[in-house]
């Protein structure tokens, strides 16, 4: 029987009004039906905030260790149950059961993180301008914050928002990606489990423009932090922003691996093929541009077409498979118009360009990794984000031109050089114009207490990772305590 999924609001678990379902199905396997979800309302959404809104002050008086060590539970919990959770967002995304773990374990490690910073949440004590005075900063919570996250990393991106939105004192509305409600839901369970109190947490199922726009306009919603397409980022941006509220955006990316002509090519081929087809190259990190020197550039084709081929495409379950399908029929579609276009652009496409069938690739919805050479920056194929295996080739003549190919999109997210040399190393550290760059590694694959995001069109700024999102979902609130007995006055000519 296939699992019915509920939302989780005020405490309770509990169906959308509008009483419709839709189906989350198996990218692998279209007859696999992982579970049916709520398709719910902007009334649902609004018992979510009212509900998170009426936990919100007894939360705010928890102390920040005591919420601190509800992450921690809660992070114990994800190792236990990690193996179930990585197979089912397997069977519901479509990537490799490695990468589940991976995804998983993510979120574990920003749990603990989440609890060690629920000790510090430090403000600063600043001397005073006046005798008998105490100066100091302290953080509080924003109040009931809207979270709505992406199917690619359908546990670790929840969790880089929830956790120190918690741990913060806040109260959450999180709408989970219409592709991976399964894993939002076990996320859930388990943050109740270890000890988040009724209405704190609240999950609400369904699509971007019932659920996701309700959310965004709701008046008692203080922030909301989003990762996804810059076309809705843009729309969260502009409608939030008229009210005010404080948004922070992880949006797209074209992200590029340069590789000079003395780079290690084994190596640089080892972080091309995981950063370009590694998730089906369905990440806003994605490798979706490669750089080559015009002196290694020919060899290195070969040899990156050779090993391409090689990749095994399949059903993610099988710990054999290195590319798993993409999210779904549209996303597909999507892919191989990409590939007409840059085909009509007079790019070479060397190697994949169709849908990847035969056999039980028939089950699913898979794409080949493809491979264009003869790229340029305003080929639409160089310039716009794919979300999926295909990944193009621009020839260059020395580093600064690299650089500069690098830098000629609108997004900033992540970058990747592949050099021996120190000096070429330090120039694209400097020049670089991404949030994240990195040297002789490929541009995925971020640590959870680093700061994460980009520049550019790829944000508003705001990192997730590490303290970053601490700052985000608390405000500053400075105070001063005058025990001199007199009034004292500031901004005022005492000289
Ligand atoms: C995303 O694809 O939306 O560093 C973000 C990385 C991953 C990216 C996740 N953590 O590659």
């Amino acid at each position: 029987m296939t699992r019915a999924y509920q939302n989780y609001i005020a405490g309770e678990w509990c169906d959308s009004d509008s009483g419709r379902r839709f189906d989350n199905v198996n990218p692998a396997d279209h007859s696999d039906i992982v579970g049916t979800f709520p398709k719910s309302t902007s009334q649902d959404v609004d018992r979510a905030v009212r509900a998170a809104s009426e936990a919100f002050y007894q939360w705010s008086l928890t102390p920040a260790p005591v919420r601190g060590e509800i992450m921690k539970k809660a992070g114990d919990l994800l190792v236990e149950r990690k193996e179930e959770i990585a197979q089912v967002m397997t069977r519901e995304m479509g990537k490799v059961i490695a990468e589940t773990r991976g995804d998983t374990q993510e979120g574990i490690d920003t749990a603990y993180y989440a609890f060690g910073e629920s000790r510090r949440m430090f403000g600063r004590t600043v001397p005073s301008e006046l005798p008998n005075k105490y100066n100091m900063t302290t953080r509080m919570p924003l109040g009931v914050v809207g979270v709505i996250t992406p199917w690619n990393f359908p546990l670790a991106i929840p969790t880089w928002k929830l956790f120190p939105a918690l741990t913060c004192g806040n109260t959450v509305v999180f709408k989970s990606a219409t592709d991976t409600p399964a894993t939002a839901t076990t996320f859930v369970e388990i943050l109740l489990e270890a000890g988040v109190p009724s209405g704190v947490v609240n999950l609400v199922h369904g699509g971007g423009s019932e659920v996701g726009e309700a959310l965004v306009d709701h008046q008692d919603i203080a922030a909301i932090s989003f990762t996804g397409s810059s076309a809705v980022g843009k729309r969260i941006h502009s409608r939030a922003g008229g009210e005010l509220k404080r948004v922070s955006l992880e949006l797209g990316g074209k992200n590029a691996q340069i590789v000079m002509d003395d780079a290690d090519l084994d190596l640089a081929l080892e972080g091309v093929l995981w950063g370009a087809f590694g998730t089906t190259g369905q990440r806003c990190t994605a490798t979706s541009r490669l750089i080559l020197h015009k002196k290694i550039h020919d060899r290195f084709i070969e040899m990156l077409e050779a090993a391409t081929s090689k990749l095994r495409l399949g059903n993610g379950l099988d710990e054999e498979v290195q590319v798993g399908p993409v999210i779904n029929l549209g996303a597909r579609e999507n892919i191989h118009e990409y590939v007409q276009i840059g085909k009509k652009e007079g790019a070479q496409l060397i190697l994949g360009g169709e849908p990847a069938t035969g056999g039980d690739l028939d089950k699913g919805t898979f794409y080949q990794p493809t491979i264009f050479t003869g790229v340029i920056p305003g080929m639409r194929i160089h310039d716009e984000e794919i979300f999926g295996p295909v990944l193009s080739v621009i020839e260059t003549v020395d580093l600064s031109e690299a650089i500069a190919i690098l830098n000629a999109t609108q997004y900033g997210l992540s970058s990747s050089l592949y050099t021996q040399r120190i000096d070429a190393a330090f120039v694209a550290m400097r020049d670089i114009e991404c949030g994240i760059t990195y040297i002789n590694g490929p541009t995925i694959g971020a640590e959870c207490h680093m700061p994460f995001g980009g520049a550019k069109n790829t944000g508003n700024g705001h990192r997730e990772g590490g303290y970053g999102p601490y700052d985000f979902f608390s405000e500053t609130k400075t105070i001063y305590v005058d025990y001199s007995g007199k009034l004292q006055r500031a901004q005022i000519d005492n000289r």
